[in-house]
This record gives structure tokens, sequence and C-alpha cells, in this order.
């Protein structure tokens, strides 16, 4: 019988090859830690005081729940207490972090708890990560440390807390996804270097914003629809993606104006949900754009900036563009 490979020595053996990796390589096996942490609270919300809403907002203008701050908690303790991290941005925080780390070399940016809106449902949730080198002659809390495009990032990935505890990340070689061993405690090998099928049976859109959308998206939706067989939409981002790596398909929010005076807005944030998907989607061999451009060529000039999004298949996106 084989026994997967540990996410420890599969992150050992990267080290082995490549050396110079050590600072990201310790960093995966911190954000391991707390995707772990978070996964045994998430299990456990709807027994803790953990369910509901925080009764606060965030700089979007959001009802956080209280998992959010939870998480958002969790991950910037731990990640200032590894030592690697000179500042950090969160979309629970308004402003950037400075980590107070002098000698650190990266900076990171992460949606703590990604789908929120699902939180006490029970509906698969997550956390996002992307890690950029600092850059040097800025300031750590100067938010033009995250006014990087996304081809620069060296390492994305996320967490997603479904019915298994799952762990996908890639610093530019591929796609590596782990699945919790609860038993264990470990992440083990799920899928090596995860690929999109050429296969494209599902799309995923919020149909309620069919009628908000510009008329140019709602042609693209329209040979998305032809081309994919089933709506699929949980209304987690992380947990749509997934889905669409796995199965194939397309994931597309286009930017939206319900006020009918042509005042279209996007919704999800650069930084720390479209770049880091972006990395994997174009890892796995997919693409993802944003009003026709690469996504990870964007280069931010906002911390909490967003972007319409169209990720998926590279001949389904390219044939109904
Ligand atoms: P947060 O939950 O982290 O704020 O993320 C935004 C999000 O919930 C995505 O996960 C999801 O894809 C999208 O918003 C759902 O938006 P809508 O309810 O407008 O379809």
């Amino acid at each position: 019988m084989t026994v997967p490979q540990t996410l420890q020595q599969f992150l050992l053996g990267e080290l082995k090859d490549h050396p110079e990796r050590y600072e990201l390589v310790m960093m995966m096996a911190d954000i391991a830690t707390i995707g772990k942490l978070i996964s045994a609270r998430t299990n456990r919300a709807g027994l803790t005081e953990l369910t509901g809403l925080a009764g606060s907002t965030n700089v979007q203008d959001e009802t956080q729940a209280k998992l959010d701050i939870y998480a958002n908690d969790l991950c910037k303790n731990y990640l200032r207490k590894t030592g690697l991290f000179a500042a950090m941005a969160s979309e629970e925080e308004t402003d950037v972090v400075d980590l107070k780390n002098p000698g650190a070399r990266y900076v990171i940016a992460f949606d703590p708890l990604d789908g929120s809106s699902n939180i006490d449902v029970n509906i698969p949730i997550g956390t996002i990560f992307s890690v950029h080198k600092k850059l040097e002659g800025v300031p750590a809390g100067d938010a033009r440390q995250f006014f990087q495009k996304g081809r620069d990032q060296v390492l994305a990935g996320y967490v997603l807390y479904g019915s298994s505890t799952m762990l996908v990340f890639s610093w530019g070689e591929g796609v590596h996804a782990f699945t919790l061993d609860v038993d264990l405690g470990e992440f083990l090998l799920s899928d090596a270097h995860l690929k999109i099928p050429a296969a494209h049976p599902y799309y995923s859109f919020n149909e309620a914003y069919g009628p908000f959308i510009a008329e140019e998206d709602r042609r693209y939706l329209d040979k998305i629809r032809a081309q994919t067989g089933s709506l699929r939409y949980v209304g987690s981002f992380v947990a749509d993606i997934h889905r669409n790596l796995i199965k194939g398909g397309a994931y597309v929010y286009p930017a939206i104006d319900t006020s009918g005076q042509g005042n279209f807005k996007p919704k999800l944030r650069l930084n720390y949900e479209a770049k880091p998907m972006a990395l994997l989607a174009e890892q796995a061999g997919g693409v993802a754009l944003a009003d026709g451009v690469a996504i990870l060529d964007i280069v931010p000039n906002e911390l909490h900036q967003r972007v319409s999004v169209r990720i998926g298949n590279k001949k389904l996106m390219k044939e109904a563009s």
C-alpha cells in the first residue's frame, strides 16, 4: 500500500533540490498550521460561540462574521511570529500592517476567510494567500508594497474548508494539492501537479446579477453557457474556483450596475482574491482575465482594488471572448 507523501516530506524534498527556497518552505509549513487551526475551528463552529456576526464592518463595508475576526487575528499573530514577513495586507484590515520584522524579505496579502456569507450554513469557505518579495526603498507599512503585479508573486494559494480540508498552492512550478488527514493531523499529497482538464462541464456566475451586467458580458456569458453544461455557484470564491480547477469550467464575476446608471462596479479584490487564483489558474494550464487583460499583468494602485474576473479553461475562455 503506497502512503501518500506528507507536506513535510514534500517541502523537505523541495529544500534539498532548492536550498534557496528555505523561506518559502518555512512559509508553507506555517500556512499549513494556520489552515489546520482554522479548519478545526470552522468544523466545530456550530458548537461554539464562533457563529454569527461580530457586529462590526470592515473596510469593504461588509459586516464581519465572528469567524472572519478569529481567522484574521490568528493569521496576523501567527505570521508576525514567523519573522518572515515585513508587512501584511488583509481583507479585514483597512491599512497595511507593519509587522516590525526589519530583516524580513517578504510581504503577504490574504483573505482570512473567503465566502463569509456561507460560514454559518456549513458551505465550503477558505483562506487565500499571496506572497511577494518586499520592495526595497519602500517602507514596510506602505501600501506600495502591494502595488506589485501578480506575475511577481513568489507563492500563492488557498486552504479550502469543505467536506475535507485542502491546501492548494504554487510557487511558479505547477500547482500542488494536499488533503488534511484529520487522524494523522497531516496534509497528504493528493495531486502533485494539478492541471485543469480539457473538459468544461460547469460555469459559475451569480445569475441573480444577469440583468445588471454590461452587454459585452451578457454576450460572453451566453457563449459560456452554450459551451458548458451546468451552472454551479456556491458563492465562495475558493470553492467555486477549486471545483473548476478540478473538473474544468469557467468562473465569471463581471462588474455589476444595480443603479441602471451605467455605474458598473467589480466586487472581487485584486491583491488577495484575483491575483492568487490567477497564478493557480495559469499554473494549472488555464487563463485568468479582467477586462480582456491577464490578471497577473495588472499593477495594483490601491490596496483593496477590485477587478472583474474571468477564470477557467484556456480554450473555453478564448472561444467565448
Ligand atoms: P468574502 O466572503 O471574503 O468577502 O469574499 C467575497 C465573496 O464572498 C466570494 O467568496 C464569492 O465568490 C462572492 O463574494 C460572492 O458574491 P455574491 O454574493 O455577490 O455572488
